[in-house]
């Protein structure tokens, strides 16, 4: 395979849309710079103690926001800020939406949603932390300011969507509706090139990555589906099942991309309407894994048909290889159906 760095492949794959202006591809180059200067900072954290830990503060989530979550969100914010093809970003760092309200900013199409550094409390731990993004085209007026209508829109209105994971190497791994590419960095040159064209995601798996700490709070049909995971009862001629779970959703969903697999985050007594956020974490990762070839659901629905109605909104979150999603959702419907 040529050495084809991102930049070469956003620029040939704008082709793939005809009377296409460049805005997106500008976002997207945007994202890769932002993930250079996120990714630096990672990687040195553990020598440089000054960047490690909390920050005393809390975000909107009420979770202790660690110093790289502020250096992240400052970084990828600053960064689709300075081109000019965005209105306004959202982020699990902030409150509201952020507007960029100057005329150029304001006469762009798209806006941004991201959750800057997922996991970040695995930083002091040394374990593998990621960003997550989503592009949408704006629904109000060029010209106008954007509106908080412009981030609540359905999954299945994304124009793109991707993460990086921050492991062993920083890769970046996105799609725009064509397919899902996966790209790794070289420090030594400063530049992602290519590794992984046109990403499938196996229609089977033997990898279940669920917190099962919390199974005793799991709906019947979820605990069901995560006892036959762990039976490795051979007269029924089943592969044994292997747990596998990092507690860091981009590491976890990225193993499970490649190897096949399911990540379950269901509803539980402390977050009875799951854990993860629909708006900036469920919604891109679905794009991503439908591109893939597997599926994503909450517990009676396809991920990215659901409409957000707040912007930090959460759901319960199921995602991977297309049979084994398909079986949890068996157990989900005929639950309802007893019901
Ligand atoms: P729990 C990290 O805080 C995160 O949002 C995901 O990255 C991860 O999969 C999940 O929460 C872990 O949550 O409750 O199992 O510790």
């Amino acid at each position: 395979m040529k050495n084809v760095t991102v930049g070469e492949f956003i620029a040939e794959s704008q082709n793939n849309f005809p009377g296409s202006t460049g805005e997106l591809s500008k976002i997207l180059s945007s994202i890769k710079l932002a993930s250079k200067i996120v990714s630096h900072q990672i990687n040195k954290a553990g020598l440089a103690k000054e960047i490690l830990g909390s920050s005393g503060r809390e975000n909107v989530q009420g979770e202790d926001q660690q110093k790289l979550d502020v250096f992240a969100n400052d970084s990828f914010i600053n960064a689709l800020s300075a081109r000019g093809v965005i209105c306004g970003v959202a982020s699990e760092e902030n409150d509201s939406f952020v507007e960029f309200n100057s005329t150029v900013n304001n006469d762009a199409k798209y806006v941004v949603l991201i959750d800057p550094l997922d996991g970040s409390s695995n930083i002091d731990v040394n374990v593998s932390v990621g960003s997550i993004f989503s592009v949408y085209k704006r629904i109000t007026d060029k010209g106008s300011n954007v509106d908080i209508k412009d981030f609540l829109q359905p999954g299945n209105r994304q124009v793109a969507s991707g993460y990086i994971i921050y492991g062993s190497s920083t890769m970046l791994v996105y799609t725009t509706g064509k397919g899902v590419n996966g790209f790794t960095f070289d420090p030594s040159i400063g530049v992602f090139f290519l590794s992984h064209p046109d990403m499938k995601t196996p229609n089977d798996g033997t990898i279940y990555s669920v917190n099962e700490g919390n199974l005793n709070y799991f709906k019947k049909p979820v605990a069901d589906y995560i006892k036959y995971c762990q039976s490795s009862n051979k007269d029924q001629m089943k592969t044994a099942y292997s747990s596998r779970y990092i507690g860091s959703l981009v590491a976890d969903f990225h193993r499970n991309l490649i190897k096949g697999g399911i990540y379950l985050y269901p509803s539980t007594g402390t977050n009875p309407n799951g854990k993860l956020r629909l708006t900036y974490e469920c919604a891109p990762l679905a794009f991503l894994i439908e591109q893939a070839g597997g599926r994503a659901i909450s517990e009676n629905q396809r991920i990215m048909d659901i409409v957000p109605t707040e912007l930090h909104q959460r759901v319960p979150f199921f995602v991977g290889s297309k049979n084994m999603i398909d079986h949890l959702e068996e157990n989900l419907e005929s639950e309802s159906r007893s019901i």
